[in-house]
């Protein structure tokens, strides 16, 4: 039902959850967390964990930015591996995972019609002004400082305040809704091969980085091993650059989610964002490399 010999449009990714809860209905239900700009649904897949009882739980999501389209295409093939491989896998049976793969759905459909570069959602689009707010510099934890732009014309516009878009909204109100069961939280975007953790408005690090940094070079030794490819694991601000606002901070700052990652799929700068789709098994396989890999340390720590 979901190929990865190419990229998807958003009801192909959505018509795949819907499939999916079909077909496996004990397992999998799918859920709309709310709506984009342009009234897309934002929908989620919960994929349950067969033991019985209170579960860690962990959350999932890509597509923040419209234009890296590895990160759809790969969170799709963990939900494939997940749910139609889950045999293979003992910790799917005591973690409760919670899967967006497409956060900015009017901007991903934008990049499909001709804007193939754009990053921002679609505020303000009809508005004959410039439009988009970036949607990892919106999310509400130290919203605004360093690395966002006040300035609607820029690629990192922040927004007119924190959490001004609904697209951010959703997440925020849904991961609140699951309280402290929340153990992990990954963002996939592209480019550049890294694993990266909090924080990334300020080159500091939290308290408990030491474990975060740990558990990143677990999932890079196993994401080579599986798809080949060399990822950095590091501190955001320090790796990369300086840029509050974003998801994965909120995620530690806010709900305090242990396993916080932000995590930068292929390539290193050969294509870019613009990945050809042959490209989509072997990262694939490296994005559900980590997500095994945190779900393993998750599952036995409780
Ligand atoms: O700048 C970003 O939003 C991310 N890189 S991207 O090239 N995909 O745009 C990195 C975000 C890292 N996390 C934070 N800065 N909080
Ligand atoms: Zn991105």
């Amino acid at each position: 039902r979901m190929t990865f010999q190419n990229y998807h449009r958003v009801s192909d990714i959505h018509g795949y959850l819907d499939y999916l809860a079909q077909t496996f209905p004990d397992l999998v239900s799918v859920q709309t967390i709310g709506s984009s700009i342009e009234g897309r649904p934002l929908k989620m897949i919960k994929i349950t964990g067969a033991k019985a009882g209170p579960k860690p739980a962990f959350y999932i999501d890509g597509g923040i930015h419209a234009r890296e389209w590895i990160s759809p295409a790969s969170v799709s093939y963990i939900i494939q591996e997940l749910v139609e491989n889950r045999e293979k896998y003992a910790f799917a049976d005591s973690i409760d995972f919670y899967i967006v793969p497409v956060v900015n759905p009017d901007g991903y459909e934008y990049t499909h019609n001709g804007m193939r570069l754009w990053r921002k959602n679609r505020k303000d689009a009809q508005k004959g002004r410039c439009a988009g707010t970036d949607l990892n510099r919106n999310f509400g934890y130290k919203w605004g400082g360093a690395g966002s732009s006040r300035d609607p014309c820029q690629e990192i516009y922040a927004g007119s305040g924190p959490f001004s878009e609904p697209e951010t909204q959703a997440i925020r109100n849904f991961v609140s809704s699951l309280g402290t069961r929340v153990r992990g939280y990954v963002t996939f975007h592209s480019y550049g091969q890294y694993i990266l953790y909090p924080w990334g408005y300020d080159k500091k690090v939290p308290p408990d980085y030491t474990d975060l940094d740990r558990i990143g070079k677990m999932a890079a030794k196993k994401m080579r091993e599986v798809g080949g490819a060399s990822y950095t694991v590091g501190n955001s601000a320090s790796l990369l650059y300086a840029a509050s606002g974003g998801a994965d901070d909120w995620a530690k700052g806010g709900p305090r989610v242990k396993y916080t990652y932000t995590i930068e799929l292929r390539d290193r700068g050969r294509f870019g964002f613009l990945l050809p789709a042959n490209y989509i098994v072997p990262t694939g396989k490296e994005a559900f490399a980590a997500i095994q890999t945190i779900s393993e340390e998750i599952a036995a720590t409780g």
